[in-house]
């Protein structure tokens, strides 16, 4: 167990369209990053919402006909509803249109404005941006930075179009802040930012041309004024990363809140806006006087069967969609089990439906409902009391209070979702070897304590993989336990190994699948 606060982030996502998995995905990740640390006795603020200006939502509005603040309540909900139907834990969910956070983007505008950067120059300062622009990125781009698409035209590197833009605006020094920059990235090996590839990614990016950065618009107004100056509306992604500190309670910095939760310990995002948080976001902060984050974790993308997820292609995944049809828990175990964390990734029903009848169905469910369903029907539907404990029991024991200890480092150090999954699944297996060894059925008559012995131990065991599991799949392992009657709050990690053991003699209700084997209803041949 471990006490020390925990502050996890999801990007904030922008409301032009409909959340798809892949914003699923981030969520999920950080979901069951929170999840676990409260398991694991921290104290833990999980935040997520909408990024709700900016020029590319402004337009979405127009196309859609209505006020922009009328829209983006409307697409917020729709997010806001993704929280409730994948069941995240988030403890807030800010939206960048809230009064609280036009104030605090206005004080760190003021702060950064007001001190000097490392050369001893203005931080911000007043000129004339004159170059690429991309809506799709909401991002600048420089001349040597363009590609061609396949028609030859010039494209931003993530293939989004750009367009010319010559207007008004503030600069902020972000090539003052490269040694900065450099020194918080740390040694080879320091994990502010992870995977490792893509650290070297930013420092070859921040060791090349740092361009000062234009932190202003003048051309449109759906975003949060300028201190100041009323002309100019804040650059979107400046106003967006600053509900990270929002939500810590900022300007109030002598908040319980803030004291408590900033800096960050994690900002989880796609690999598509790692220059934002990694460049962007420590020098702002390191210019206001603030701290930056501890670190930001960049994953990869999903593709769906192969092919890249967008609208015009018509292979938007809906979480809704998939939930319906496999499961929820069944969907939340797929997303982090098929994929290493930090790789692209392809969506397929194959993959989905495998995973859910070998893992799920097959190897935890069938372990689960044999073991109980022996209790329920050999040991009058209670805890058995165990006998003397053989070489085997031990074993099996041994292995499960073993495995807090590396799904931590995997799931709340490393965020290795897979390999924690694929520990946890090696013990599934153990387990189920066990009970086919032990053969608890052949002892009945002969050796009814034998039999209890073996039971008592499997169902340990279960406990044990319920209790590890529950971030990953909270329902499924909330049924699980009540089926052995675990208390509501003998659940934490506090309760894992033998000081938290089953207690024999309790009256468990009867057993029911918890992981049923998914039945193809629309299979074509
Ligand atoms: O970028 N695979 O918002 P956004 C995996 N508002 N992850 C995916 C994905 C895919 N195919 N598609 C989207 C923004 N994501 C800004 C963020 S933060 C201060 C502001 C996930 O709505 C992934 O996390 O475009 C990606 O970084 C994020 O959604 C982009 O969401």
């Amino acid at each position: 167990m471990r006490t020390s606060p925990y502050y996890i982030t999801t990007p904030i996502y922008y409301v032009n369209d409909s959340p798809h998995i892949g914003h699923a995905y981030t969520s999920l990740a950080c979901d069951v990053v929170a999840r676990f640390n409260r398991l694991d006795g921290r104290n833990v603020l999980f935040l997520t919402g909408t990024d709700e200006h900016g020029q590319k939502v402004e337009k979405s509005a127009a196309a859609d006909g209505r006020p922009p603040k009328e829209f983006v309540d409307e697409v917020s909900g729709r997010f806001r509803d993704l929280t409730k139907l994948m069941n995240f834990s988030n403890d807030d969910f800010i939206r960048t249109t809230e009064a609280r956070h036009i104030r605090s983007c206005q004080e760190l505008w003021r702060r950064i404005a007001a001190n000097k950067s490392p050369a001893g120059r203005e931080n911000i300062y007043l000129d004339t941006y004159g170059g690429w622009y991309s809506v799709r990125d909401e991002a600048f781009y420089a001349e040597s930075e363009l590609v061609k698409d396949d028609n030859g035209v010039q494209v931003a590197p993530s293939g989004a179009p750009v367009e010319w833009v010559e207007e008004p605006s503030y600069f902020f020094r972000l090539g003052d802040w490269r040694d900065r920059l450099l020194e918080y990235y740390g040694a080879p090996g320091s994990n502010t930012v992870s995977p490792e590839s893509r650290r070297n990614e930013v420092i070859s990016f921040v060791e090349g041309e740092l361009f000062d950065l234009s932190i202003s618009r003048t051309s449109f107004n759906w975003g949060v004024p300028v201190p100041d100056d009323d002309a100019h509306i804040m650059y979107v992604w400046l106003d967006a990363l600053t509900n990270y500190i929002t939500a810590a309670g900022f300007p109030d910095e002598d908040s319980e809140t803030y004291k408590t939760f900033w800096p960050a310990d994690l900002h989880m995002v796609g690999k598509d806006i790692l220059r934002f948080h990694t460049v962007y976001w420590p020098a702002f902060l390191m210019a206001a006087g603030l701290e930056p984050p501890k670190r930001v974790f960049a994953h990869g993308w999903w593709t769906n069967e192969g092919e890249k997820i967008s609208k015009s292609l018509g292979n938007v995944i809906e979480p809704a969609d998939i939930v319906a049809r496999y499961g929820l828990d069944q969907v939340r175990y797929f997303l982090l089990r098929e994929v290493p964390f930090g790789n692209d990734g392809d969506f397929s029903h194959r993959a989905m439906i495998g995973r859910i009848n070998s893992e799920l169905a097959n190897d935890f469910g069938n372990l689960a409902q044999r073991v109980l369903s022996m209790i329920n029907k050999n040991c009058g539907g209670k805890i058995p009391e165990p006998g003397a404990l053989l070489e085997a029991d031990e074993a099996l024991l041994a292995a499960a209070h073993g495995l807090l200890g590396p799904v931590r480092t995997e799931l709340a150090e490393n965020h290795a979702f897979h390999e924690a999954l694929s520990d946890i699944w090696v013990f599934v297996r153990l387990a189920n070897g066990y009970v086919a060894g032990q053969e608890p059925w052949a002892h009945k008559k002969s050796d009814p304590e034998r039999m209890a012995t073996v039971l008592y131990v499997a169902a340990e065991a279960i406990r044990h993989l319920a209790l590890l599991t529950q971030p990953f799949m909270p329902d499924s392992c909330a049924k699980m336990l009540d089926q052995l009657g675990v208390p509501a709050d003998a659940r934490d990690f506090s309760f894992f190994g033998p000081q938290g053991a089953l207690a024999p003699g309790v009256e468990l209700p009867p057993p029911s699948p918890v992981f049923p084997r998914f039945v193809d209803d629309e299979a074509e041949d």
